[in-house]
């Protein structure tokens, strides 16, 4: 099913019908021009409809069919709206919802377009590192105006139709609560014997002076626009919208976007926004699966992971109640989302209501019998086995029936874990990462007994934070710290070996990086990680680290926080300065352990740094912790700053070929710490077969 056709008195109506959102795929265009030549050829039907069933007018063209022949197949997506455009009768496009991309391009070849107000309006193409590749950036300047249209294509950020209702793009927005078809049906009788019939094509793009406009939207989107080409391509393009003929216009839209379809960027932009999309669909999990309300949630610490997680909570609308021990924690906690909250209005992004209405939200405790009614717990409490057992004791304890247990453990065993309570089926991992209200990430750790309903409802939680939800399974480390721990290894030897910390962390952040390893462990605390190898020490001797990093510990560096780590610091000022004291004790480190010092390449840095990762994740696969590839990619674009236009190191891999991958690999597994390099053997099985991890 694709479109319907029926006639209602004089006027055809043709209903987009492709859930979810009426991608115009293939069969969806096919049907819509057959429906248009059918009314054509119909001399008892005076004007045409052209609308979307379900939740959108349409989402634009069907990103489904990005990688496959049928995107431009024949009738493409210009011939459907050269059919509208061209069609002896009128053509009245009645939108509602969501009318984006390439389903705004069909409506503004329409000769009329009636609207529902809240309809989200859209060219949001730059977002897949594309533009509008089917007459928008010709056609929506012509009816919003040289500046409005650029801004609409360049950010691709909807504005909804009330907004425009008094612009060209419009001929009527209706009143909120009218039936949208019948009041279109109604309109295109009125037009029905309008002569001539009006054309976006024909209309004049006037702004005066407007190279000087399109030279600054040169300079401006060129400097924020990074390694993506698509945002300057936008100005470009809608530049031709003045300067050029319309065909003409038209035609060097189309070799820029054919052009933008085939970089990496945009290909690393698609495969993010599927990989988002995908990451909640469990296989064994039906997306019918019956969710447990959450109406009422309790955080079990107030400390920076318990404040933010607890901030989560009340910007969704979710009342929280804040558990700590001692009521001096708690205060601190308290008064520090109020901070938050209060920075946030300051800047402008917070009305005094909203403020009031989340502290209103927002209440504390120093009795578990207070939070007993609570449908979800969030324990993030001290990250020892120790401590974990009192606290999911006393909830399985105090917790209603039904309420959900989870743990914000970022590495220990959460079937273990879950084996505290009598109820293990309702345990699940919610793995935020600080700032816990800043960072998209949310890893849902699902035990060997966590319940389907259970992981159901996590997910759909996720949602309503507004998080990236990624399912894992239980290992030390889950999916992210799992990997990085392979990047923070490779880190240190890359200092026993002839590196000191600036040159590494500016190689990775060169690579596009948010910030470098050694930069983030100054940031994030040393100690973590520190506190992390002696278990590891104890737990898994036959796993190798640098000492390099103890020993920075041991000297109370822990970075930002104690004002020293790996670089120097001075007092309210977050710039990292080389540290002579720790670049001489690097050297030491070296002369000591007898590895004589090198010249270390930034490719072998980066390829140290991300193949590290990739072989894990390989590992990470073949277990079965991640469900899939863009999984992992989705953790890492949305948790750790691996650099979106590179896809995520799974998609990154795939770009730089499995067998070259394999092959660095195999040369380190050769060098200095080789034991580290044992390649996975599924990385090994798809190099071997030519295959990708992303398929
Ligand atoms: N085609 C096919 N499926 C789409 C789709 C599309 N354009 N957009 C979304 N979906 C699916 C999505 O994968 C998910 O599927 C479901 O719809 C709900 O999505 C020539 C070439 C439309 C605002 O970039 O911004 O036109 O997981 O969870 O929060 O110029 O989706 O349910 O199976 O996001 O309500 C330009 C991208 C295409 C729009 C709805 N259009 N989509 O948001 O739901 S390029 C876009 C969105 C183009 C032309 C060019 C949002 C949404 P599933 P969702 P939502």
């Amino acid at each position: 099913m694709s479109a319907e056709y029926q006639v209602s008195g004089s006027v055809a109506v043709i209903t987009l019908n492709n859930p979810p959102v009426n991608g115009l795929g293939l069969a969806t265009r096919a049907a819509a021009v057959d429906g248009i030549q059918r009314a054509l050829a119909d001399a008892a039907v005076k004007a045409i409809v052209i609308t979307g069933a379900g939740k959108a007018f349409s989402g634009g063209a069907d990103i489904k069919e990005f990688n496959s022949p049928k995107a431009l197949a024949e009738p493409s997506l210009a011939t459907l709206i050269a059919t509208a455009e061209g069609a002896s009768k009128p053509v009245v496009a009645a939108i509602h919802s969501v009318c984006m991309g390439g389903g705004l391009e069909l409506a503004l070849g329409c000769h009329y377009r009636v609207a529902l107000p809240g309809a989200q309006i859209a060219l949001p193409e730059v977002k897949l590192g594309l533009l509008p590749g089917a007459g928008g950036t010709q056609r929506l300047p012509r009816v919003l105006g040289l500046e409005m249209a650029l801004n609409m294509i360049v950010s691709g950020t909807p504005v909804l139709s009330e907004k425009l209702a008094k612009t060209a793009l419009f001929d009527e927005v209706f009143a909120a609560g009218t039936d949208l078809l019948a009041a279109a049906v109604a309109f295109a009788g009125k037009v029905a014997d309008a002569r001539p019939l009006p054309k976006v094509r024909e209309r004049k793009v006037d702004y005066p002076n407007h190279e000087a406009f399109l030279q600054f939207s040169r300079n401006t989107v060129k400097a924020m626009s990074g390694p993506f080409p698509a945002p300057l391509k936008c100005v470009e393009t809608v530049a031709a919208a003045v300067a050029m003929k319309f065909d003409d216009g038209v035609k060097f839209e189309r070799e820029c976007f054919l052009g933008l379809m085939q970089t990496t960027e945009s290909k690393a932009l698609r495969h993010a926004f599927f990989a988002e999309r995908v990451a909640s669909k469990v296989p064994d999990v039906p997306s019918d699966t019956p969710t447990r309300a959450i109406k009422q949630a309790a955080v079990i610490g107030a400390g920076t992971m318990g404040g933010g997680i607890a901030m989560n909570f009340v910007n969704a609308g979710i009342p929280v109640i804040l558990l700590e021990t001692k009521q001096e924690a708690l205060d601190k906690g308290l008064a520090t989302i109020r901070k938050n909250y209060e920075n946030t209005m300051k800047k402008g992004k917070l009305t005094q209501e909203k403020f009031d209405q989340r502290l209103a939200l927002i209440s504390g405790t120093l009795s578990y019998e207070e939070i007993g009614q609570a449908d979800i717990v969030v324990e993030a409490v001290f990250e020892d086995m120790g401590v974990k057992e009192t606290v999911f004791r006393k909830l399985d304890e105090v917790m209603k029936p039904g309420a959900i247990l989870a743990s914000n453990t970022s590495t220990l065993d959460l079937n273990q874990i879950a084996n505290f309570t009598k109820r293990p089926e309702d345990v699940v991992g919610t793995h935020f990462f600080s700032p816990a209200n800043v960072m998209k990430l949310l890893e849902i750790v699902r035990g060997a007994k966590t319940g389907k309903d259970v992981l159901a409802s996590t997910l759909a939680l996720s949602k309503k934070l507004k998080k990236t939800g990624v399912v894992s399974g239980v290992c030390d480390g889950f999916i992210g710290n799992r990997m990085i721990e392979q990047y923070s290894r490779q880190a240190g030897f890359l200092l026993e070996e002839g590196c000191l910390p600036e040159q590494v962390d500016k190689a990775a952040e060169k690579f596009g990086f948010a910030m470098g390893p050694f930069r983030m462990g100054d940031l994030a605390g040393n100690d973590i990680g520190w506190y992390i190898r002696k278990r590891r020490y104890v737990e898994s001797p036959e796993i190798s680290y640098s000492k390099t990093a103890d020993l920075l510990c041991e000297l109370g560096r822990y970075g930002q926080k104690t004002g020293a780590g790996w670089y120097d610091y001075k007092a309210g000022d977050r710039k990292a300065y080389p540290s002579e004291l720790v670049n001489a004790m690097i050297v030491q480190h070296s002369a000591e352990l007898g590895v004589a010092r090198r010249k270390v390449s930034d490719q072998e840095i980066v390829e140290r740094l991300v193949f590290s990762m990739v072989n894990e994740a390989a590992l990470i696969l073949e277990e079965g912790i991640a469900m899939r590839a863009s999984d992992i990619d989705m953790v890492y674009l949305t948790g750790y700053g691996f650099p979106l236009f590179r896809g995520g190191p799974m998609f990154y891999a795939d770009t730089v070929g499995l067998p070259n991958v394999l092959a660095a690999i195999e040369k380190y597994a050769k060098g200095h710490h080789g034991e580290a390099w044992r390649p996975a053997p599924l990385l090994a099985k798809l190099a071997a077969e030519g295959k990708s991890f992303n398929g």
